[in-house]
């Protein structure tokens, strides 16, 4: 039975009926119980695997197709009207030629199969900052990880009420044909189909689809922003605590960051780190004039390998139960699951993520992965040992810093501070991050992804760029966040890494609050404000002020070859590019001269 009577949603749901045409349709109404009952069919069916009760705890385990595994860029479209709308850096087609198409592939692809309709929202349920989507799906799969990632069920709907304000989500899953592989947003119809996949960024819609690319020019809209970005919340001796987002392209350690745990010293001292989001902020100004962000997930949707004790312990802990691992490998002795940097002992009797019966040691040993590099876990937050208890606040956490990241291994300061506002734009939407040997390709790459928004920015960039620079008009510059960057990834001349990283990033933490509470002087350079080598806390490390001054160094021959990369990036977005970021590359280069 429907769970609502919006005729806005009914009306657009007969139509999808029409359109794939189920066998039936079945209304999520997010009860565990109904939630368990699809959980036993799906291990009844082998979609998933139910892992081992004592160690994993409500766990299952799910392969895709190997050729269903990762975010599909290319395949990835912006619909809006115009072409020019959708800027030089997204895919675009036009709105009536991709629903043609999306509908040729999906029209009665549900035959025989059952139709999940899933109200979610993206954000606690009647927060003002948060949004609700419908998702309807042929994957049991879908439905399961949309239950630990987002809120979903009746109350949702209550929410809603008859209101026309949300997001339209077909994902049909067809054959699983790369070939007609696509993930298209049309932003201006707050609709999004997904056809062909399995894979969690392209049919997870609340996700990349909905809170990032849909999001992003909602906000623009509506005066706030998507972010693709952590909200970490750093609690001092004196049990105060301090607002970060933070935002990292892939493969820099984000959810690591998110999670941080302080080295030794400052957990004496009392130091903590809680985790409010690992992925998606959305920021909104608060009646007192400072922005507050919430985290519009209920979840963490992580790569696997590299996860372990170490790494990330609070991650760990997140996925010992209800969570869902996806094109893992399985240790057949116990039924658990297996990734590279788990630990040292690649089980013997194993299962790698294709699903071939492999000696664990020897496969590895032969140069072959047992887990997919981009294998995930599903883990729901309220699992994770550091959640902030803001985590629920329907009002979000006010922001105090903006850190943009990203591994540059010669060129950026382990951090620096922006002189304003718009500097701060300027350095969010010039950051880059090398390519690494992880992925295909050259190496050491310069790869500009503004904000870290690239793949995820659902409109022009420059115009979101200049929604940045408009949203710092509003705000008074002592009540906006202080925006900084950050560089864990320096080499010295042998290449080897000259910061620790991990726990560690907490010093440099520790002094982006100390700079946004005005306690500490800062050296003034062509780039910005760069610390004094005294000033970050290196107790418990070995590591000298000489050392630290290495990593601190703007070397100004590579920042003016930084600064003619820029100059060279911005002709790609013509007079579209924001005078106040031309004025801060102007100032760069005079700085420098
Ligand atoms: C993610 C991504 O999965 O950014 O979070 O690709
Ligand atoms: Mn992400």
């Amino acid at each position: 039975m429907a769970l609502t009577t919006n005729k806005t949603i009914l009306d657009w749901l007969d139509e999808q009926i029409k359109l794939v045409n189920p066998k039936e349709v079945v209304w999520i109404d997010g009860s565990e119980e109904q939630l368990e009952k699809i959980r036993e069919e799906a291990v009844k069916t082998g979609e998933m695997i139910k892992l081992n009760e004592d160690l994993l705890p409500g766990c299952l385990y799910h392969r895709t197709k190997p050729d269903d595994v990762a975010r599909v860029e290319d395949r990835t479209l912006i619909c809006s009207k115009k072409e020019e709308d959708a800027g030089p850096t997204n895919h675009w087609m036009e709105p009536t030629k991709a629903y043609k198409m999306l509908y040729d592939i999906a029209r009665n692809s549900y035959e025989g199969r059952t139709m999940y309709v899933i109200p979610y929202s993206m954000g606690p349920v009647g927060s003002p900052l948060s949004k609700i989507g419908i998702e309807v799906t042929d994957s049991i799969y879908v439905v399961l990880n949309m239950a630990i990632m987002t809120r979903i069920g009746k109350s949702v709907m209550d929410a809603l009420g008859d209101s026309n304000d949300w997001v339209r989500g077909l994902h049909a899953k067809c054959n699983v044909n790369a070939e007609e592989r696509w993930i298209c947003q049309f932003p201006e119809d707050n609709a999004i189909i997904s056809v062909n996949s399995a894979y969690g960024g392209n049919v997870l819609l609340g996700k990349k689809c909905f809170a990032l690319r849909i999001a992003s020019y909602q906000g623009k809209n509506e005066g706030w922003q998507a972010e693709h970005m952590l909200i970490l919340g750093l609690e001092n001796p004196q049990g105060e605590v301090k607002y970060i987002c933070a935002a990292f392209p892939s493969a820099c350690g984000k959810t690591n960051l998110a999670m941080l745990i302080p080295p030794e010293g400052y957990k004496k001292k009392g130091y903590k780190v809680w985790t409010v989001g690992d992925d998606i902020s959305w920021i909104r100004k608060g009646p007192d004039g400072r922005l507050y962000a919430i985290n519009p997930e209920n979840g963490f949707f992580g790569v696997a390998p590299g996860t372990n004790e170490k790494s990330n312990y609070n991650a760990l802990a997140s996925t010992k139960k209800g969570a869902i691992f996806t094109n893992v490998a399985r240790n057949l002795d116990n039924n658990t699951v297996w990734w590279e940097g788990l630990d040292k002992n690649p089980p013997v009797n194993a299962e790698e993520w294709k699903g071939a019966k492999v000696n664990g040691p020897d496969y590895v040993a032969e140069g072959n992965k047992l887990a997919h590099p981009n294998s995930r876990f599903t883990a729901p937050a309220v699992n994770c040992p550091c959640l902030s208890s803001e985590f629920e606040n329907p009002n979000g956490v006010p922001i105090s810093a903006f850190v943009f990241g990203g591994r540059r291994a010669k060129l950026a300061p382990l951090v620096y501070q922006s002189r304003d506002w718009n500097h701060g734009v300027f350095v969010g939407a010039t950051m880059a991050s090398e390519t690494t040997a992880a992925a295909a390709g050259a190496v050491g790459v310069v790869r500009r992804d503004p904000m870290a928004m690239l793949p995820f920015c659902g409109y022009h960039m420059a115009d979101y760029w200049q929604h940045w620079i408009d949203i710092g008009k509003t705000l008074d510059p002592d009540k906006a966040p202080k925006i900084f960057n950050v560089n864990w990834f320096r080499k010295d001349d042998e290449g080897n890494f000259m910061w620790p990283g991990f726990g560690d990033n907490m010093r440099v933490l520790d002094w982006i609050i100390q700079r946004c509470e005005g306690k500490v002087d800062a050296k003034e350079t062509e780039i910005g404000y760069v610390p004094y080598s005294k000033d970050i806390n290196l107790e418990g490390l070995d590591m000298t002020a000489e050392d630290l001054d290495k990593i601190l160094d703007v070397d100004k021959d590579l920042w003016k070859e930084e600064a003619d990369g820029i100059e060279e990036y911005f002709v790609k977005f013509g007079d579209k590019v924001p005078a106040e970021l031309r004025e801060s590359l102007a100032t760069l280069k005079s700085n420098l001269e």
